[in-house]
């Protein structure tokens, strides 16, 4: 059967043929590139949309719709986004393209799309009202521009803004720059940063959260169902991170310090790129960090407010940090049996509990905490996922690995069970 998403793949392999000779020279990387002329970006769990060539522009068909989404195994939800998926796919393009994008509304109310941060007519800036008619229900209008930038960029409605972004719709537009890059990277992964108020036990977003969101997202994906990202020891690596979520995140890289290198301004001249190891992505923001990996292993990146890489858990609870709860949990389990007191010397026994399931939270909703490591418990469970650099990772592939094999003598390991282990120095009391 020929669907939809068929006829744009096998539209997208003629379109790339189409321009072939015109291909622009542009420095050598070690993967193969396509007939672009570029590396194409990697959308972490996510596709790149076909195109084709028509007219003399790139002629792309994005489709606003209801879906089924599933953040993790374990919690699904009706959201709303584009081409089946949410975010929408990614929208590749070189500077110096034509593009024509046409946009079918397929949703129950009017919407528009906004191309953020692109250099484009008024008339094609798609807030609604104010630049053009709102796409109604059933309608399909056309953009057309032509790219006069590079850079990583956003695309997202202006309509009902607060709902329709907060069900998932948006996505990311990617323009290379039509001299190719000085500094090549071998690797381009690209993300949006997203919050969803799905509460327990419920199976739609809730878009009236403003503040206290139950799930927060690389890409739509909430750890440990977010995909590693791969490369090998030597590569350049850029990863391009947006935020279109209700929050500001500072993404932070282990191992060593990464350069920011751009935004939605481009890639950055090198005299204005800046060593980081945590850089904040702004609501509404776009930057790309780049960096060159020298050594092999499994290495976190991750947002670092706490909160956000966690899954959904109540904020109004009291703390039972230092609370002997002995007592009381057995008074509770004579009302409630199976009462477990917790939380008096920290959360992490959580995910202890979870793994063992011994708990067991309401419907289609994820633990707090989640994901197994080689040694154990990763206690994470939103805005995460693992680099993982590898010595022998042949170029261009981006299978999995599995875990990093430690060289002998190279792990933090275990030296003594006593509490009263070796003399410390302790700061005297006052
Ligand atoms: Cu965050």
């Amino acid at each position: 059967m020929l669907t939809r998403r068929n006829l744009l793949s096998l539209m997208g392999i003629g379109g790339a043929a189409a321009v072939a000779g015109a291909a622009p020279a542009i420095a050598q990387a070690t993967p193969p590139r396509p007939a672009g002329g570029y590396l194409p970006v990697r959308t972490l769990n996510g596709w790149t949309l076909p195109w084709r060539m028509r007219d003399g522009a790139k002629e792309f068909h994005l489709v606003a719709e209801e879906i089924e989404h599933e953040f993790a195994p374990g919690s699904r939800a009706t959201c709303w986004g584009y081409n089946g998926s949410t975010p929408g796919p990614t929208i590749e393009a070189v500077e110096g393209d034509r593009v024509r994008i046409l946009v079918t509304n397929r949703l129950g109310e009017p919407t528009t799309v906004h191309w953020h941060g692109i250099d484009l007519p008024n008339g094609m800036d798609g807030v609604g009202g104010l630049n053009q008619p709102h796409i109604q229900p059933g309608e399909t209008y056309v953009y057309e521009f032509t790219l006069r930038q590079h850079g990583t960029h956003m695309y997202h409605p202006h309509a009902d803004e607060m709902t329709q972004m907060a069900m998932g719709m948006m996505g990311l537009f990617i323009i290379h720059p039509k001299a190719g890059e000085a500094v090549p990277v071998q690797r381009d992964y690209a993300l949006l940063l997203h919050n969803w108020a799905l509460h327990p036990g419920t199976s739609r977003p809730d878009p009236s959260v403003m503040q206290d969101f139950d799930l927060w997202t690389f890409n739509s994906k909430v750890y440990p169902a977010i995909d590693p990202l791969v490369m090998r020891t030597g590569e350049r690596l850029r990863i391009r991170v947006g935020n279109l979520s209700m929050w500001n995140h500072p993404i932070h890289l282990h191992s060593n310090p990464f350069w920011v290198t751009g935004s939605d301004g481009g890639r950055w001249p090198p005299s204005q790129w800046r060593r980081e190891v945590t850089e904040i992505v702004g609501v509404g923001q776009m930057r790309d960090i780049e960096f060159v990996a020298t050594a092999a292993g499994d290495w976190a990146f991750h947002c670092h407010m706490a909160h956000h890489t966690m899954g959904p858990m109540g904020h109004e609870i009291p703390n039972m940090i230092g609370v002997d709860q002995g007592e009381v949990e057995q008074r509770i389990r004579k009302l409630l049996p199976g009462y477990m007191a917790m939380g008096r010397h920290g959360m992490s026994e959580h995910a202890g509990h979870q793994a063992m399931g011994m708990m067991k939270g309401p419907a289609n909703t994820l633990p707090m905490m989640t994901g197994e490591g080689p040694f154990g418990p990763i206690d994470m469970g939103g805005m995460f996922t693992v680099l993982k650099v590898r010595d022998d990772q042949a170029p261009g592939n981006y299978r999995d690995p599995g875990w990093y094999r430690h060289p002998q003598g190279t792990v933090a390991r275990r030296v003594s069970s006593d509490p009263d282990y070796g003399s410390p120095p302790r700061r005297p009391a006052i």
